[in-house]
């Protein structure tokens, strides 16, 4: 059985319709903080704060759980607002996982980093799987702390944790959520709905970017591998496309013509601009056979279909 934190957020919300589509929904227990609005389809749902390390027992005996997707957390813009809390729920949570992980050597373990890891003095172009990790925001912090977590119980208590280093995600399935990258989300929504689009980075604003079916999949892949083929006990590197704004919104443009854009760059500008603009990730690619498979057409074309299903086109 598989219990999966954060289900309802932005990557939860598709991880899990995923996973039960590969291991039977009965065996897939999602759980979040408030119960879903959006997509979790059917199957067990628990209500659960990460923080509750007595009630997140309580589920795993209940269900015998045996893997474990902890997805919980702030992003990086949500976490700036509330650097305390951030913290407490980015740490706190991973660590509770890790714990009981290891008191019920349980299975493989998934923990989602990301590319807020690496700051101003990382290489920009290409950034590689080992270099400079100086983040400026206090969600980078806790990834880096918490990959390196992660390592200590593995290499200490042999819990089987694998993890990510996500670019920022762009999927159909929930709205855009506390993400710095999430203009890349919304920039779809407001096309769709004819409205013009208020993008709070510059134009020119390079970012390491994936499509969620490409982010569920390379997560998929890695927790199917084989354990002696993970080399890389932090975190790997993750690549699938990188664009701007300004880049996006002509592809949009393609499909919506009338489509304008403003740049009206806010505190996010900061955050991004402290992060690569690419990523290399050979290893993963090395490792474990990972391939992206969306580039930024498919990524605009998958978007506009799926959304113009859901959200009414005026
Ligand atoms: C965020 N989408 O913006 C996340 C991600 C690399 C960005 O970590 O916070």
């Amino acid at each position: 059985k598989i219990l999966i934190t954060g289900a309802c957020g932005q990557l939860g919300s598709e991880l899990t319709g995923k996973l039960r589509s590969v291991y039977g929904k009965d065996n897939v227990i999602a759980t979040d903080i408030r119960p879903p609005e959006g997509e979790v389809g059917e199957g067990p749902f628990e209500e659960l704060d990460v923080l509750d390390r007595e009630r997140t027992e309580e589920i795993i005996d209940q269900y015998k759980i045996e893997h474990v997707y902890h997805l919980a957390a702030l992003l990086s813009a949500k976490a700036e607002q509330d650097i305390e809390f951030g913290w407490k729920l980015n740490m706190g949570g991973l660590l509770n996982i890790l714990k009981v992980a290891r008191e019920k050597s349980l299975g493989r373990i998934f923990w989602p980093s990301s590319i807020a890891v690496f700051g101003p003095d990382a290489p920009k172009q290409q950034t590689p799987q080992n270099t400079a990790l100086n983040p400026t925001t206090v969600y980078g912090i806790s990834k880096v702390a918490g990959e390196q977590w992660c390592a200590y119980f593995y290499r200490r208590f042999g819990v089987d944790v694998r993890s990510l280093r996500y670019p920022g995600l762009i999927g159909y399935k929930s709205m855009p959520g506390g993400g710095t990258t999430d203009y890349a989300v919304d920039i779809h929504h407001k096309a769709l709905k004819r409205q013009s689009y208020d993008c709070f980075l510059a134009r020119d604003t390079a970012l390491p970017m994936m499509y969620m079916a490409d982010a569920v999949n390379a997560t998929v892949q890695l927790m199917q591998a084989d354990g002696k083929d993970i080399e890389v006990r932090r975190s790997y590197n993750l690549s699938g496309v990188s664009f701007t704004p300004a880049e996006i919104a002509e592809v949009i443009k393609q499909h919506v013509p009338d489509f304008e854009v403003n740049y009206d760059p806010d505190y996010r500008q900061d955050i991004a601009d402290s992060w690569p603009d690419s990523i290399d990730d050979a290893p993963a690619r090395e490792q474990w056979g990972w391939q992206h498979q969306y580039d930024l057409e498919a990524i605009v074309e998958d978007m506009l279909d799926n959304l113009s299903e859901r959200v009414e086109v005026l």
